[in-house]
């Protein structure tokens, strides 16, 4: 066996998991490995310019290429600066290895300079973490790091070394398994489950699927389709399931939740049996849990245990991967019409259209977005901020692919968008890929503009530019009589700034000048930045008001009226 510094015990154990990029700043505590990297070309770094940069960054590799995503920062504030990262790969359930530097292990719990109790700090929001202590266990550390992150429910998993390990000798040896009792998964299905689910939905009359991230985390688009076509069953998704079902399928009938389509939300609120998929019941999808699915038993499929029965109440649980769960139960289907329930689904979309972009002489963020839908011809893989820009991305594009949208979905973290669009970049570097900003969060982690130049990623930025906060805003126009408060924002001339880094930009204030504009991005090679100067108080509609149910929705501004007056009964705890 070969003695090897912990630096080289790190990076001969990355390569052996197929790393090709680490997302990274470097510092004191880190120094020894950055010396080390130099040795291992295989690996890629690329510095950013702030640590909450790399872990998003990680992130959009990580959903656009379904492998690990990487981050590396040093000890103290570069630890603290992933936090965020982190805690957005946590609730959207993207694998992910986190890498800090601690302080040598004779100064641990000293208040040394740059120390931070990392793993702490990121216990409730890592699947796992490590402080690792000798050179010796650091290549078990990461076999079973990379393991965690990506089985099962996939995850972040944070891994803190002190500067002295990074120095330290051992002999290194890469297990080819992992040992972890404690850890077992539960893959399959239980089989009575799955028959009473089967059961169930063979006798369904209006049946309707929800399919959430799980769905692509599995690999199960396909199984998907064959339940979903071979019964005749309508699918809505969550925000994150975007994708996992064609948007363009005669069967899909879009987003459920708060700014979900008018008929998805209708089409919960009248089913009798509910397939739930790889998703989680989350708040925004759900509306009010009491009026939810009101007429509906629920089958809930999830490889998290801990989901079941969190949020909303199931009358069969099956606990497993979905994929192998999806295939078990497609050979229970019987094949069926259900041509009522489907008319009847077509009807509201018909009655309802979520979707119809209202005549205006200004420019509307959502024309923004049906352009890049038409020019990119639905291939692009959208990254979207938080926010309006956020739910226009994903009412006014059409996802087919998996992975195709990557956004912010439980933490709702503004700043994501162009840190991760570089990333999806970087991992996918023959896709076209837009960053749909929103200008607060473009100015939130707009510092990535230098990385996305030194490292020569071609990726395009449409800045929906409507001089707010423009969600925030929202809220305030209809819950807070219109008070603006901390939500009007200026903004550096864009196109100026994309200069200052080396980046090519236009300005965008009309309707005509869409396509063009978006045309010129997509044939330049490079980076291209477009400030789309779009209608200041435009809101996102259908809207399920908070603390109402799916039923409730509004769609469109004519409603705001009976909002306004209803709005001093509303709970407001949750908005
Ligand atoms: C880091 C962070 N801080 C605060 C919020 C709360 N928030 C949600 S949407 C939003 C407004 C976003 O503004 P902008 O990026 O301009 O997008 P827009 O809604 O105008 O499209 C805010 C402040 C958040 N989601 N994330
Ligand atoms: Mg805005």
């Amino acid at each position: 066996m070969k003695r090897m510094t912990g630096a080289q015990i790190l990076c001969e154990s990355l390569v052996k998991e197929g790393v090709e990029v680490i997302f990274g700043f470097p510092g004191g505590a880190v120094l020894p490995l950055y010396d080390t990297l130099p040795q291992y070309p295989q690996l890629r770094h690329i510095l950013v310019r702030h640590e909450q940069g790399a872990a998003h960054a990680a992130d959009g590799y990580a959903r656009a290429t379904g492998k690990v995503g990487v981050c590396l920062a040093t000890s103290g504030p570069g630890a603290t600066n992933l936090v965020t990262g982190i805690a957005n790969a946590h609730l959207d359930s993207v694998p992910m290895v986190a890498i800090t530097g601690q302080v040598a292990r004779p100064f641990i719990g000293k208040d040394a300079f740059q120390e931070v109790d990392i793993t702490g700090i990121t216990l409730p929001i890592t699947k796992h973490n490590y402080l690792v202590l000798d050179a010796g266990s650091l290549a078990k550390v990461v076999k079973e790091s990379f393991y965690l992150a990506r089985s099962g429910r996939p995850g972040p998993v944070l891994i803190d070394i002190p500067r002295d390990v990074f120095i330290e000798q051992a002999e290194f040896h890469y297990p080819s398994k992992v040992d972890l009792p404690g850890y077992k998964p539960t893959l399959q299905g239980h089989p009575a489950q799955i028959k009473k689910a089967g059961k169930l939905i063979n006798e369904a009359s209006r049946p309707l699927i929800i399919a959430g991230r799980g769905v692509i985390i599995s690999g199960a688009c396909d199984e998907l389709k064959q339940l979903a076509e071979t019964a005749q069953i309508p699918v809505v998704t969550t925000l994150l399931g975007i994708g996992c079902f064609p948007e363009t399928n005669v069967l899909n009938y879009g987003m459920l939740g708060m700014h979900g389509m008018a008929y998805a939300n209708m089409a919960v609120d009248a089913a009798e049996v509910i397939i739930a998929i790889g998703m989680r019941f989350d708040d925004r999808a759900t509306a009010k849990v009491s009026g939810f699915a009101p007429h509906a038993r629920i089958i809930h499929i999830d490889v998290d245990p801990a989901e079941i029965g969190k949020n909303v109440r199931v009358d069969v649980p099956i606990v497993g991967d979905v994929k192998g769960v999806l295939n078990v139960l497609n050979k229970l289907i019987t094949p069926a019409g259900r041509g009522d329930w489907i008319q009847q689904l077509d009807n509201w979309r018909k009655e309802h259209p979520s979707t119809i972009i209202r005549d205006s002489e200004g420019l509307l963020p959502q024309h923004v977005i049906r352009k890049i839908y038409e020019v990119t011809q639905g291939e692009a893989i959208i990254v979207t901020g938080v926010g309006q820009n956020q739910m226009w991305a994903a009412q006014h594009y059409w996802y087919d692919k998996p992975n195709s949208l990557i956004s912010s979905g439980g933490l709702g973290t503004m700043g994501f968008e162009l840190p991760a669009a570089m990333g999806a970049k970087v991992g996918r570097p023959d896709s076209t890929v837009w960053c749909v900003a929103g200008d607060g969060g473009f100015q939130m982690t707009v510092q990535e503009l230098a990385t996305i130049v030194q490292e020569k990623v071609a990726v395009k930025i449409a800045v929906i530019n409507n001089g707010y906060l423009g969600m925030v805003r929202q809220w305030q126009e209809l819950f807070y009589r219109k008070r603006y408060v901390a939500t009007p924002l200026t903004c550096p001339d864009l196109v100026k700034l994309g200069e200052a880094y080396g980046i090519l930009g236009l300005r965008v204030k009309r309707k005509e000048e869409v396509v063009p504009a978006i045309e010129q991005a997509m044939k330049h090679q490079g980076p291209f930045l477009i400030d789309f100067v779009v209608e200041p108080e435009e809101n996102v509609y259908p809207m399920v008001p908070p603390g109402a149910s799916l039923a409730e929705v509004l769609e469109e501004r004519e409603k705001e009226a009976k909002v306004l007056s209803d709005s001093a009964k509303l709970p407001m705890s949750n908005i």
